[in-house]
């Protein structure tokens, strides 16, 4: 289906989705249970599922010791692990423990220390999904080797879906990148077939809130293990100690959104895990991973794939450095020429005529223009005379003296409308701080589409809340077609514009020093 940039329902309420109290839950998913213990090492509160696991209720643990609760064998056991030295602000590996004798009833227990409380998971064991190291750190290595010898951040991420599918055993896993608006690109994915690919696709800013996408810069790993589980409450239903309800933000059990867990079953996969990828103190992607069925994965797996995470973002950052410093240095370079040109003649707006070509590379535009008292110049292709004059008639009460730049000018300047084609991008530049004058660079139209994964406009809403915006049920490629855009201004190259402008006006300066000084 094609559209051109349809608006998103107005009678559907985005920020619903930001008041979902993702941190503050109330409950865990069932996988495990928890414990929650003071500083004197009593249990405060435990999860409604401690039956199912442990034979037997909540209350019936509430105000005794750790030994009361599991056992004084696992008990001593985990009381090495849990000084306070070693439990952290993120939950750490305790131990793995037995609790009963009759099944292979296996727990590896996390510990981290938060919302003034010890809170211990136990995560219930399977034997098929304990990790050996003596396989992860030989993969751990191959994998440094292969990113080394990809040169691309899509080589890159596809090694890490390859790598991170083979160490979990998702069946689909995707790199997945942000871009300025929040929207998600999938850049790689690793795929066994048992999913639809994703490739290439995009997904709207608003799958993933700003609320959870701030958790995720903090926590960088998360896990659905099934998407169809029934939350375990705590007991009692917030933190005793300060009675307001539990911060689960680093809880690697914590119970996620039921809008999400929606979401998931209209993909049609039931377990998932994703990795927060940062760059530069920011959350660059994720490496988000599915699989039709549910599926756990123990956490020292989750180790392994978050470091993998880590090293996947820190070859991205040094690739991304080294792209901006080559970027930079091309800039440089033409910017230098052009400004050696401006310096041979006498007349400043002959000058400027002389280097356009050098000027349109510089910006990377295809027509540019100088306006100095009534005088216009134009090259390449621009909007006529007139239509340049009336623009900076409008840029000259909007923009104060400033550098101004977008890639959307029609949003921001009706008349715009009639010159898309050569002007759908500007930027404009200043160089009298007196005088109207301005140099102007024009980007094209790029029409372009965007594959999303379903249509982001058509928001759905539940017949019992008609306000309140549930996940959408179509994941089907849905084109949309964009109009009046110009490729983005990157900002390399508005820094290099402010500077190129410095230099300008000192040129500007010299000049009229020797004008003064030629009238004595
Ligand atoms: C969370 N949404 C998420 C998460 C992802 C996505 C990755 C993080 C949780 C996780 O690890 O699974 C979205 N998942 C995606 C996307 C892909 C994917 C884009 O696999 C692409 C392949 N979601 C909606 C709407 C709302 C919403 C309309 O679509 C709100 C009304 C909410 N998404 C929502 C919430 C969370 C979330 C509240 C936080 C879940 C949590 O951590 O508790």
């Amino acid at each position: 289906m094609t559209s051109s940039t349809p608006q998103v329902n107005p009678t559907f309420d985005l920020s619903s989705c930001e008041q979902e109290p993702i941190r503050t839950p109330g409950s865990i998913q069932p996988h495990g249970f928890v414990l929650a213990l003071d500083a004197t090492g009593r249990v405060v509160q435990a999860s409604d599922n401690l039956v199912q696991h442990l034979g037997k209720p909540p209350a019936a643990v509430l105000g005794g010791t750790l030994a009361d609760a599991i056992g004084a064998p696992a008990a001593a056991a985990l009381q090495p692990e849990l000084q306070d030295e070693r439990v952290r602000e993120r939950p750490s590996f305790a131990a793995t423990i037995r609790l009963s004798e009759k099944d292979h009833c296996c727990f590896d227990v996390l510990a981290h220390r938060y919302d003034t409380l010890l809170m211990l998971e136990f995560e219930a064991m399977t034997r098929a999904g304990a990790a050996d190291f003596r396989h992860l750190y030989p993969l751990v290595g191959d994998f440094l080797q292969q990113l080394n010898d990809s040169d691309t951040i899509e080589q890159m991420s596809r090694t890490a879906a390859d790598e991170i599918r083979t160490v979990t055993g998702f069946g689909r896993v995707l790199v997945y990148k942000f871009d300025e608006e929040g929207h998600g690109h999938v850049l790689a994915e690793s795929n066994d077939g048992s999913l639809p690919s994703y490739l290439g696709q995009r997904f709207p800013a608003s799958d993933i809130p700003k609320q959870a996408r701030e958790l995720y810069a903090a926590n960088r790993i998360r896990l659905i293990s099934d998407a169809n589980y029934t939350p375990a409450r705590l007991v009692p239903p917030v933190n005793p100690l300060t009675g307001a309800p539990n911060d689960l933000s680093f809880a690697a059990l914590r119970s996620v959104s039921p809008i999400h867990l929606q979401y998931m079953r209209n993909m049609g996969t039931l377990a998932s895990m994703s990795v927060s990828l940062m760059v530069k103190g920011r959350l660059w992607g994720l490496i988000s991973c599915h699989n039709a069925a549910a599926c756990h994965i123990p956490f020292d797996k989750r180790t392994a794939c978050e470091q993998l995470g880590q090293i996947l973002a820190l070859r991205i950052t040094s690739r991304e450095d080294a792209d901006e410093l080559q970027f930079r240095l091309e800039v440089r370079r033409v910017m230098v020429s052009v400004l050696a040109g401006l310096t041979q003649g006498a007349d400043f707006i002959e000058n400027m005529g002389s280097v356009f070509p050098e000027l349109l590379q510089f910006a990377r535009a295809g027509g540019a223009a100088v306006a100095v008292d009534d005088r216009i110049l134009r090259y390449g292709d621009t909007p006529d005379e007139s239509q340049v004059r009336a623009l900076i008639g409008w840029l000259d009460q909007h923009t104060h003296g400033d550098l101004y730049h977008t890639d959307r000018l029609v949003e921001h300047y009706l008349p715009a409308g009639a010159f898309l084609h050569c002007a759908s991008g500007l930027l404009a530049m200043p160089i009298s701080r007196i005088h109207k004058h301005y140099l102007l660079w024009f980007r094209p139209e790029f029409v372009h589409t965007v594959d999303w994964a379903g249509n982001p406009h058509a928001k759905e809403a539940p017949p019992d809340a008609p306000r309140q915006l549930s996940p959408r049920t179509s994941f089907a490629t849905w084109r949309e077609t964009i109009h009046g855009r110009s490729a983005p201004w990157h900002p390399g190259e508005i820094e290099m514009a402010l500077e190129f402008r410095t230099a300008l006006l000192g040129i500007a300066l010299e000049r009229a020093e020797q004008m003064a000084e030629l009238a004595e």
